[in-house]
């Protein structure tokens, strides 16, 4: 283990505090930076005036700080383009990095070691947005890292962080240089969260902490936009629930405007006041500051936090999956995880249709849609003959990363095009699936696949399958999934928490007699995977199960089979959220002829499957209606639509306003106007996120135009 971790394990570490707020107290001008045009690009200066940077540094030092930052926040190829410098970014972080280490080693003794944590701040793009491709943006961080490695930084700070999918290119992009330089360091990771109580897009820190976590990073915590204050709550969260070690460097408060220049208020001893209870009371075991502090600051966090004993912790950690919102764990107390099946170009005729045409507005009304009927992650499948599958779940994705509050399972038999989702996602995905279909050599299907999930974090559906074809008998499942659960654990380094099993079912459905029991195997598989293999999770196509019948049978077949797979222990199951049917909705008959069929209860004379056919012989299948907008005054209908984002129609509508007599003036300023209002207060209350505020905005905007 590095000293850096040994001591984080040992004893409380404090960081310094600002470096650009320090900066431009020095009162610096133009040819400090080297020229007007370089005037405020902090990153220069560790070519331009190093002394001023050792002397900052040193200013921590000797307030007994053990770690300082390298002057490299926006030392990368994006930030340093603003300034025509690019390609520059190599050399400064090399630059930036020896020159931290030389002031180190003035102070470092035998028994007191000091090191130097390589700054790596959040740049100026946002590639959930779309601002940046991953590819690229990872690329970039890999220049980076490479700089501060090779100049001797002790580890990597990838800090401020407000887009989960930056954070994650800059991670894989340290890893990278890691790899080619050969010299492993620790890498701590810290995001942002602003006072509305989320990061910039919305996303809440259990999102967060679960996105991280499967990154195996070192050290987690939070730094800048707030002072210590409004970070109490999320540092509560992760100290009950983070497996990682706790850093926490706030800013002196929060900023006020004071004469045209931002103000920060925290005295040294209010932050030495909080960071005694965040050591005491939380567990926290790493602490500094952000914006606004000062030598003297630390000084005082120094003086009084350095020799405290920090609470001992015992997280519980959730296994679950994440969207850039909001986090969905894998057990669910009341229910089972509900994985919808509709955004499956091979599942869905409307879907495959709109995929086909380009419509990717109704793929992401299909997503939506299943999210408001129930649906906790959602399952995307773009696979289909002929077309390129990397480009499809490009385009689906990076709308998907923002439009959908739900996490995403990426589906495909193409390792290539599960990548081309993982680009997009900075939360945790699922991948749908691995198996050993094609073997466990190098370049298999699952070697693939399970060095996706590692080195992007995600979790895996692991299907029973091996080389001789899908599983059929419970030996059989139970020898396969004993197989590929040794394979992720002890070759990939995944841990059980991580696999989700699919005990896979054929169809009940045809009558064939080789495949009557195949239901019985596949509820004694699951409750044997669950006895088994410990920690691991379970789930199912239960649709699979009922392929041919008419539509009204197979809702209740698929809901008698999930009820029986949930008795057994199913975790989770990809289905048509809105199409379940609770079992007690279920007529006694039509359940008893399920489960007859389930079980194969055949006796002379009765077969359940030709009962089955006979109940539903002539019963239609029940659709679940949109809500019934039609009775509603089109005031009300225009603006839901601006709260909804709902465009579809709107011209429609908005046509029915003015023949009512309504002038297109009193339209927006009465009744549009009072939808994005709404909005506004569902924003500020934080119950709307912003890429939901975006699709408002469109709509008014395609209203307002029309
Ligand atoms: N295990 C895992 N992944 C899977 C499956 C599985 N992914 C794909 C599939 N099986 C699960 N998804 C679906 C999606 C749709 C249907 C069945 C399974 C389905 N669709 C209707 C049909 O085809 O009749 C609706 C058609 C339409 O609306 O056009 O039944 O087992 N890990």
């Amino acid at each position: 283990m590095s000293s850096y971790l040994e001591a984080v394990h040992d004893r409380v570490i404090v960081f310094d505090g600002a470096m650009g707020t320090c900066i431009q107290s020095k009162g610096l001008n133009a040819d400090d930076f080297g020229g007007p045009e370089f005037e405020g690009c902090n990153e220069l200066l560790v070519v331009t005036r190093p002394d001023v940077i050792a002397e900052i540094h040193a200013s921590y030092f000797e307030v007994g700080c053990d770690v300082v930052e390298t002057d490299t926040f926006g030392a990368n190829a994006v930030p340093l383009a603003e300034y025509g410098i690019a390609d520059r970014a190599h050399e400064l972080n090399l630059a930036a990095a020896r020159l931290a280490k030389e002031v180190a080693a003035e102070f470092a003794t035998p028994d007191r070691p000091r090191w130097v944590a390589g700054s790596i701040g959040p740049g100026t793009k946002f590639p959930s947005m779309g601002g940046i491709r991953f590819a690229e943006l990872r690329d970039i961080y890999e220049v980076q890292a490479r700089g501060l490695l090779e100049g001797g930084v002790d580890l990597f700070i990838i800090e401020t962080q407000f887009d989960l999918l930056g954070l994650k290119a800059a991670v894989i992009g340290c890893r990278r240089a890691m790899r080619v330089l050969g010299r492993e360091i620790p890498l701590q990771v810290q995001v942002t969260i602003e006072t509305v109580g989320t990061m910039l897009p919305g996303t809440e820190i259990g999102a967060a902490l679960a996105a991280i976590d499967p990154l195996r990073v070192d050290v987690v915590g939070l730094n800048c936009a707030t002072g210590p204050a409004e970070m109490h709550e999320h540092l509560r969260y992760l100290s009950q629930h983070s497996r990682m070690p706790i850093a926490v460097l706030p800013n002196a408060g929060l900023p006020s405007v004071v004469d045209g220049a931002m103000h920060y208020d925290l005295t040294p001893e209010e932050l030495a006041d909080f960071h005694e209870r965040f050591v005491t009371e939380l567990g926290v075991q790493v602490i500094g500051g952000c914006c606004g502090t000062t030598p003297e600051h630390l000084r005082a966090v120094v003086e009084r936090c350095a020799t405290l004993t920090p609470a001992s912790r015992s997280p519980q950690h959730e296994p679950g999956a994440t969207s850039i919102y909001s986090f969905v764990p894998f057990h669910q107390d009341a229910s089972f995880l509900i994985i919808g099946e509709r955004t499956n170009a091979n599942g869905s005729k409307k879907f495959r249709e709109a995929m086909l045409e380009g419509d990717w507005d109704t793929c992401v009304a299909m997503a939506r849609d299943q999210i408001k009927e129930g649906a906790h992650v959602l399952d995307v499948c773009v696979d289909y003959v002929g077309r390129d599958g990397t480009t499809d779940m490009d385009e689906l994705a990076r709308r998907l990363c923002t439009a959908s509050t739900a996490p995403l399972v990426l589906d495909s038999t193409e390792p290539d095009v599960m990548e081309a989702g993982l680009q997009w996602l900075g939360g945790r995905a699922i991948l749908n699936s691995a198996n050993l279909e094609d073997g466990e050599g190098e370049g298999s299907r699952l070697d693939r696949v399970f060095k996706l999930a590692r080195e992007y974090g995600a979790a895996v559906i692991c299907l029973l399958i091996d080389e001789q074809g899908q599983a059929r008998d419970v030996e059989w499942k139970m020898r396969v999934a004993h197989r590929i659960h040794d394979l992720a654990v002890n070759r990939y380094g995944l841990e059980p928490s991580d696999l989700i099993f699919d005990a896979l079912t054929f169809p009940l459905s045809t009558g064939d007699d080789d495949l009557r029991r195949d239901g019985i195997a596949t509820i004694e598989a699951i409750r044997r995977i669950k006895e088994e293999l410990p920690g691991v999770f379970t789930t199912l196509g239960v649709s699979n199960v009922s392929f041919g019948l008419k539509p009204a049978a197979r809702h209740v077949l698929n809901s008698v089979f999930l009820h029986e797979c949930i008795a057994a222990g199913l975790d989770s199951a990809i289905v048509h959220a809105g199409r379940i049917t609770p079992l007690n909705k279920i007529p006694d008959e039509q359940r008893e002829v399920c489960l007859d069929l389930i079980w194969d209860r055949r006796r002379d004379g009765y077969d359940p499957l030709a009962k089955l056919l006979e109940i539903f012989a002539d019963v239609q299948a029940t659709t679940i209606e949109r809500e019934d907008r039609s009775g509603w005054p089109v005031e009300r209908r225009l603006s839901q639509r601006i709260i909804d984002g709902d465009r579809d129609g709107l011209e429609a509508d908005l046509d029915e306003a003015m023949a009512s007599g309504l002038t297109p003036l009193a339209i927006i300023n009465d009744i549009l106007l009072e939808g994005m209002k709404v909005v506004g207060d569902l924003f500020g209350s934080g119950e709307m996120q912003l890429p939901f505020v975006l699709q408002s905005a469109e709509t008014m905007k395609a209203a307002v135009a029309y």
